[in-house]
């Protein structure tokens, strides 16, 4: 397991790449040009500049979170494969510095939805929270003004100028089905792995979050059944998961350390973190820990570690502690604490697997 930290870059995130060095066991960050609107190509110039800044701390850069993927290409239209010319062009950038793991989604219109960013918990701290009742009450474009006002600095999937253009963007996806949705990401897949797998870079597919439909919009990485059909649409090494516990663990009846056993020689990004969900399809993210909610991180970690998992794993979104002030789910100190539960339980593996 190769431990990896996500960090916004310079201007984008609260926390110095002094302070992510000073966390055990973190060898590279996660990284992306987040300003780039997605379908643009990224220029070479601006990559090898992270490059360089990650490199003065001995990071590399080789994970990317995420190159997103322009909506005429989800949504099938004409224009997609000049997006897809330019997506290429970025494949073809990045390998140049490097890079090994590029993440996306395919997840229309919105990337992660919650309802409120920093939800109170019984102990003071705050948290992401996802309200089924208000979600199904809200009016998108009610919960976009909310979000926008209270998240401190723009987040990825949520950016303003995209969003002006909501209520288009739900005229274009209506009538869009799931099946059209599966279409088009097998269009794109057919595309991009041969110029991934030609680069060795493994491309990685981040699961929806929440994974179930919102706002009446298609979903399909959502559970092991989906996940399987999307390892056969192009199979291929190169066409790769980022296994997200938190986000696939919204659902209960995801099972994410039997997802890591089936999937294991196409999981090559492992985002871990917990969530706590309840019956009524609510769900709040709570720290790391097995027993603070409804995922099992021990089981999950066991399975990676039964499974020789030598790819690169990042603690995903955290509660927000200690007054720190931060991009909400991204501080430093849960993280961190998430970062040292997750070596703690490599470490005692390691060490029964030795004795
Ligand atoms: C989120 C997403 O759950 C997560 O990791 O922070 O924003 C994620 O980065 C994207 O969906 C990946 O494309
Ligand atoms: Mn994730």
């Amino acid at each position: 397991m190769r431990m990896v930290f996500r960090w916004f870059g310079e201007g984008n995130d609260f926390i110095p790449l002094e302070h992510i060095k000073q966390v055990p066991g973190v060898e590279g960050l996660v990284w992306a040009l987040h300003d780039i609107p997605a379908g643009e190509a990224w220029p070479l110039e601006r990559i090898k500049e992270v490059k360089r800044q990650a490199n003065q701390y001995g990071f590399h850069i080789d994970v990317v979170e995420s190159v997103n993927i322009h909506e005429d290409i989800k949504l099938g239209l004409p224009s997609r494969d000049r997006y897809i010319e330019n997506y290429i062009q970025t494949i073809e950038r990045l390998a140049e510095v490097g890079v090994k793991v590029i993440c996306y989604n395919f997840m229309p219109v919105f990337d992660w939805t919650r309802t409120d960013l920093f939800k109170e918990m019984s102990d003071g701290s705050t948290a992401l929270f996802f309200e089924n009742a208000k979600i199904s009450n809200t009016d998108p474009m009610e919960l976009v003004k909310e979000i926008a006002e209270n998240s401190h600095l723009t987040m990825p999937g949520w950016e303003p100028e995209r969003l002006k253009h909501l209520t288009n963007l739900f005229r274009q996806y209506e009538g869009v089905t799931e099946e059209d949705l599966w279409n088009h990401l097998q269009y794109f897949l057919e595309k991009i792995i041969p110029v991934a797998r030609k680069h060795d870079i493994k491309m990685a597919i981040h699961p929806d979050d929440p994974p179930f439909s919102v706002f009446g919009l298609p979903r399909i990485m959502t559970s092991k059944k989906n996940i399987e059909r999307f390892l056969k649409l192009v199979d291929d090494r190169y066409n790769g998961l980022t296994l997200c516990s938190g986000s696939l663990g919204a659902n209960l009846e995801n099972n994410v350390a039997d997802m890591v056993r089936s999937f294991s020689d196409r999981i090559h990004f492992a985002h871990i973190r917990n969530v706590k969900t309840f019956e009524n399809g609510d769900f709040i993210e709570t720290s790391h820990r097995s027993e603070d909610g409804t995922v099992h991180i021990l089981d999950i970690m066991k399975a990676y570690h039964d499974v020789d998992f030598t790819g690169y794993a990042r603690p995903d979104h955290g509660r927000h502690i200690w007054d720190e002030k931060c991009r909400p789910g991204y501080g430093l100190y849960d993280r961190a604490l998430g970062i040292m539960y997750l070596w703690g339980i490599w470490d005692a593996l390691n060490k029964e697997k030795e004795a």
